[in-house]
């Protein structure tokens, strides 16, 4: 427990609240927001409050005070809590793993870049060249897939599209040797008000526009209209040169400026009609396309135009509508800003991969993860990518409860210490109500995708009423027709752990198929250029061979999250939980009810009532006598005591730690981390007297 700071600043750790209830946990909260403290423990839990100001605690001089330091000996910061994952790591030679959690705009991605800076600076004390080289790739990559992952929202300026789980893969001696990117669905804004678009428009050389054949005006494109006041910086050229350090060939950073032109491009693509014939208004266009994805113009123009159908054992060419041909072109840029986006990662990963490491000469190779994902959202119109984003927080959420809430107090019943009941409000019911197999909604919604024949978006609403009309957690205009709140016909609605949002299910059946015209792909797979070319492998296959279904978008968004929470479970877990405490990001503003929401939704309150009651460490008996006998008489070397447990129980007495710990049926508990650091205080001091004792032994100064 942090106790060091004055209490002028409130108390660094909401476990020393006298009376831990909601008004004294908020008041704690805003004064510590006031004096600029942004951030509180709750034991190793780091609560964060978005400053919306640039703060001063993030230089290389605060990084020297963290350090190699405990948790509870500097006031709390998110350095203290990347150390603590750091240490642990190193000590025990464990995988950690950092959640960053929180709504839209409370400061997720801005901690995850701190905490990487961090590890960064304190790693490599010894400068090795290798690992400079790849502490440099990881920090790189992060500033190209910002360009590309992030987009203004209505509740952040720069907010994150795209999922990020980052490993950071360490040698034996602490030290970064390379890393690997999870990206989680991208949402398709129709490739438009993606960062890097802006900043091609505004930021690239004249000549390089001339030669992508755009206009340095954003509202000359119809997909990034709406966008186009956006403040944009000199960022091009920094996203540009991180991707020449990062290893991309010249070739391959023009294929990807070539795809962000097409996309603009394809925006301003107009079809018209003339009798039954669907054509392209805007012709030129046309030859601007064939240029930039190095195919011949009649190709593109048939791609538009066309599509191959197979009837029986004839192919044949059918011609799109009007409307089909608007649809296709948007699914065409959408699919490939998806796929330049997966591409990039893709690259990023085979460079920043481990390699050359030989665990049989140098140890097991450890990793600490980072996750920074798309924080809970709730827009005026609420989609499919909504719907998925929330889940995926029910997710983080459920994980939380687990680890923290639930296997704790579980773990103390377990082991037969006294324990009272801390009850919580466990989301498991909402992520059943999302996921769960036959009547979950991504099952209902798969089905409704399986049908023959034309299936909409209300006939997968009509199923969903069908099915969970009695669950607590759903309803929708049809099932509560009186409510006010839910104005649309097309709506329904689910009230999350954070909230209620209707989501609206326009366009749920398209997302989730997710289907682009096979000659699409055929066109980008036969394009000369072969960066581009290898981004389509499926385009290879004739239309009589595509026959298997593919996944769909809720299938594979799914199975990607339960391996994500798999993957953290198996990880020592660290939290940032950050709280956004205003909409109009003003540095002074401290909102209380909005702030006391995502207090009571993040479960912080029951977090405190856990951790106060319980114990901040706990060892099974031969471990902890593993890690502390030299410090006691009475077990070093070996201890004579009828068991492990009593050999510790007189290990503590013995160094007057009884009243802080409780002794369970395999494991000792430790109540205060301050116990733990003696702990390990007396034993380095050990360690250093018996090696000096060695080094004696062996020179025969003895
Ligand atoms: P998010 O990642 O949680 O939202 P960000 O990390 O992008 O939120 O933070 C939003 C904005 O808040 C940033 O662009 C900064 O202006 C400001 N901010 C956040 N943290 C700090 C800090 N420590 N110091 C100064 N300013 C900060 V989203 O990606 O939308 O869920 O999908
Ligand atoms: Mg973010």
């Amino acid at each position: 427990m942090a106790e060091h700071e004055s209490l002028e600043f409130g108390k660094a750790d909401f476990v020393l609240l006298d009376n831990v209830s909601l008004e004294e946990f908020m008041a704690n909260l805003k004064l510590r927001f006031e004096k600029g403290r942004i951030y509180t423990y709750i034991g190793e839990v780091v609560v964060s409050v978005n400053p919306y100001r640039a703060m001063n605690i993030y230089g290389r001089d605060t990084i020297e005070q963290y350090k190699g330091r405990e948790l509870y000996e500097r006031p709390p910061h998110l350095f203290a809590i990347a150390d603590a994952a750091y240490k642990a790591m190193k000590r025990r030679n464990k995988d950690t793993c950092i959640v960053i959690s929180g709504e839209s705009g409370a400061g997720k991605t801005e901690a995850s870049k701190y905490i990487m800076q961090y590890i960064a600076a304190i790693t490599n004390p010894s400068q090795r060249a290798e690992v400079e080289r790849v502490k440099n790739m990881l920090l790189k990559s992060n500033c190209v897939l910002e360009a590309f992952g992030n987009a203004k929202t209505n509740r952040n300026d720069n907010s994150s599209r795209f999922g990020k789980y980052m490993d950071i893969n360490f040698d034996f001696k602490g030290d970064p040797i390379g890393g690997h990117i999870n990206n989680y669905l991208l949402e398709k804004v129709g490739g438009g008000v993606f960062k890097c678009i802006f900043q091609l428009v505004k930021g690239a050389p004249d000549a390089q526009l001339r030669s992508l054949h755009i206009q340095r005006d954003p509202t000359a494109y119809t997909y990034i209209k709406v966008g186009g006041q956006i403040k944009v910086f000199a960022d091009f050229k920094a996203v540009t040169d991180a991707m020449k350090v990062i290893g991309f060939t010249t070739e391959e950073i023009q294929t990807v400026y070539k795809i962000l032109a097409t996309i603009l491009h394809l925006g301003n693509l107009k079809f018209g009609s003339d009798g039954d014939v669907t054509l392209i208004e805007n012709s030129k266009l046309v030859s601007v396309l064939g240029d930039l994805l190095s195919t011949k113009d009649e190709n593109v123009e048939k791609a538009l135009l066309y599509r191959t159908v197979a009837t029986g054992r004839d192919v044949i060419d059918k011609q799109h509508t009007h409307q089909e041909a608007s649809y296709g072109r948007d699914a065409l840029a959408k699919a490939i800003y998806e796929r330049l986006f997966c591409w990039i990662v893709g690259r990023i990963n085979d460079i920043i991969e481990v390699k050359n490491y030989d665990a049989r000469v140098h140890g097991k190779n450890t990793v600490i993860g980072v996750l920074d994902i798309y924080g809970f959202e709730i827009f005026q119109n609420n989609s499919f990518e909504q719907f998925c984003i929330n889940y995926c927080n029910e997710k983080l959420q459920q994980l939380f409860i687990q680890l923290v809430l639930k296997q704790e107090q579980e773990e103390y019943e377990r082991e037969g210490i006294p324990w009272k009941h801390i009850d919580y409000f466990n989301n498991q019911i909402i992520v059943d109500l999302v996921e769960q197999q036959h009547k979950g909604i991504f099952a209902v919604l798969d089905e409704a995708c399986m049908n023959v024949g034309k299936v909409t978006d209300e006939m997968f609403l009509q199923a969903l009423n069908g099915k969970l009309a009695k669950h607590a957690h759903y309803t929708s205009r049809k099932l509560s027709p009186t409510d006010k709140n839910l104005e649309f016909d097309r709506d329904f609605r689910i009230r999350h752990y954070a909230g209620n949002v209707a989501y609206s299910v326009v366009g749920f059946i398209d997302k989730n198929k997710d289907t682009l015209f096979q000659d699409f792909k055929r066109l980008l797979y036969n394009s000369s250029n072969p960066v581009l070319k290898a981004m389509w492998p499926e385009g290879k296959l004739r239309i009589t061979e595509v026959t298997k279904r593919p996944l769909t978008a809720a299938t594979l968004f799914k199975n990607s999250m339960i391996s994500l929470v798999e993957n953290l479970a198996s990880k020592e877990p660290y939290y940032v939980r950050c709280i956004k405490p205003n909409d109009v990001k003003s540095p002074l503003l401290f909102e209380h009810e909005r702030c006391k929401h995502q207090v009571e939704y993040l479960g912080l309150l029951e977090n405190v009532r856990v951790r106060r009651a319980g114990f901040a460490n706990r060892q099974l008996y031969p471990r902890f006598l593993q890690r502390y006998k030299m410090i006691s008489e009475f077990t070093w070397p070996n201890h004579d005591l009828p068991s492990d447990k009593e050999a510790v129980k007189r290990l503590l007495q013995g160094c007057g730690f009884e009243h802080d710990v409780a002794y369970g049926k395999t494991k000792v508990f430790i109540r205060t981390p301050r116990t733990i650091f003696s702990l390990e205080e007396q034993r380095a001091e050990m360690v250093k007297r018996i090696v000096l004792f060695l080094q004696k032994v062996w020179r025969g100064t003895l």
